[in-house]
């Protein structure tokens, strides 16, 4: 019974943290910019799976729904200096429904760290904070729900 509680324990503790999903009201047709941002001098990069059911990331730049790879950061940026480090996607007119923000740990950089933590923030065209949160990523795995957010 111990050891099995144990095991129970040790998964739940490994399973990446997971936030309630956020409402945007008022912002279908609008345009959005999905970031996330981290401090670990690695390489994080950005999905982002859109209400029909495309995802953006950096291997298919543009969904039909409208949503495109924006900046994105790797060892280069890494290397040249102190974070934080970021990646988005724009969402030109935003879709109604849920949109689904993964994030892969693809490369450490050269460094040790075996997870990182990072921010989610969806912000306006004009800079407006619509909705955060945070999430974290372990080292050569995919989060596949990093965050999520209705618009509505
Ligand atoms: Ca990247």
């Amino acid at each position: 019974m111990r050891l099995a509680a144990g095991l129970l324990i040790g998964c739940v503790l490994a399973m990446p943290a997971r936030a309630e999903v956020v409402s945007i009201a008022d912002a279908v047709g609008t345009s959005l910019i999905v970031e996330i941002a981290w401090n670990d001098p690695v390489d994080l990069d950005i999905f982002l799976t859109d209400p029909p059911g495309e995802t953006v990331y950096f291997a298919n730049r543009l969904a039909k729904g409208g949503a495109v790879m924006g900046r994105e950061s790797g060892c280069a940026e890494a290397a040249q200096g102190d974070g934080p480090y970021s990646e988005t996607i724009r969402i030109p007119t935003a879709l109604s429904g849920r949109y689904r923000v993964s994030v892969d740990f693809i490369k450490d950089c050269g460094n040790t760290t075996l997870k990182a933590d990072l921010r989610v923030v969806v912000k306006s065209a004009d800079g407006t904070v619509l909705g955060r949160g945070k999430s974290d990523v372990q080292y050569r795995n995919l989060n596949p729900v990093a965050w999520e957010f209705d618009v509505k």
